[in-house]
């Protein structure tokens, strides 16, 4: 009993945080780096050659590296190019840049339910944000687990879409897990600590969830906070108010708030809910800008 109390407190503890597993995603690729083991040498042109005579098949990434005169095409030319460069005749491909960047850049794992709202029987929205430069469309899949369970009770299909839904049927502690993938197979994975309560709805209104657009908010990106709300009579209409500044966003449809930038500095926003019988539920949420991480 003394260890699932110790467990439980971790986990309570652990209930805000995600955790973040990058793949190991060696951007950038090399532009004529074709077998894509991180050197430009002759072996890059042979298994070019090797691919135009068909012997072998290019990996989709190859495929971009592989094109150095930048004409669009796999040709024999792409080939020589690599050979010059080697000779030390030319020094550069025709590419302003000398690679090819596929980080995926993974900023959040948001649920319509936060931490504390989220009910037996009452559908959950998970959603990934997720953004890379080349290698879209990103692809995701998610996977539920319990907290007493090595394999997942659940796991998605493979999508584009990056909102999965489920239900849950037991309370109880949850771990979700997300993974995005580039065309490329490369990936980012993140686990978010959730719990389900019992189901309490007593079909009042309430604000189901607050959510920030990033993860980590920093000084020099647009910060955005999303509300949910639940039951009463929809539709509902939401209110922003952020403290410091006096900045309002009045009742209107619009669940999520623009802030733009800010300065560092902790901040909340007070949020109101009005459903479609004018009853109304409020909400605090705090955040806070840091420095950029690195
Ligand atoms: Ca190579
Ligand atoms: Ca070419």
């Amino acid at each position: 009993m003394k260890k699932l109390f110790s467990i439980i407190l971790v986990l309570i503890m652990l209930a805000s945080l995600c955790v973040i597993n990058a793949g190991a995603i060696p951007s950038p690729h090399f532009y004529g780096d074709v077998n894509c083991d991180r050197s430009i040498d002759v072996l890059d042109a042979t298994y070019l050659q090797r691919s135009l005579v068909k012997e072998l098949e290019l990996s989709a990434l190859a495929q971009i590296l592989a094109d150095v005169d930048n004409d669009k095409e796999i040709t024999v030319l792409d080939a020589t190019m690599i050979q010059q460069r080697e000779a030390k005749i030319i020094r550069d491909f025709n590419h302003d840049d000398y690679g090819v960047y596929t980080y995926i850049d993974y900023r959040n794992l948001t649920a319509n339910f936060d931490y504390l709202n989220a009910m037996v029987g009452v559908p959950v929205t998970f959603k990934t944000a997720a953004y890379c430069d080349v290698g879209n469309p990103l692809t995701y899949k998610y996977e539920v687990y319990t907290t007493l369970s090595e394999e997942p009770i659940f796991v998605s299909e493979l999508s584009e879409n990056p909102e999965f839904t489920y239900t849950f049927e037991n309370p109880g502690y949850y771990i979700i897990n997300s993974t995005v993938y580039n065309i490329f197979g490369e990936w980012q994975m993140i686990d978010m600590s959730y719990y389900v309560n019992e189901n309490t709805d007593d079909g009042s209104l309430r604000i189901s969830a607050v959510n920030q657009n990033q993860m980590y908010l920093n000084a020099h990106e647009v910060i955005t906070i999303t509300a949910d709300a639940y039951g009463g009579q929809g539709p509902y209409e939401y209110k922003f108010e952020l403290d410091k500044y006096h900045n309002v966003q009045d009742f209107s449809e619009k669940n999520t708030f623009k802030i733009g930038t800010l300065p560092l500095g902790e901040y909340s926003v007070k949020v109101t809910v009005r459903d479609a019988n004018g009853d109304e539920a409020t909400s605090s949420y705090w955040f806070e800008v840091d420095e950029p991480m690195c």
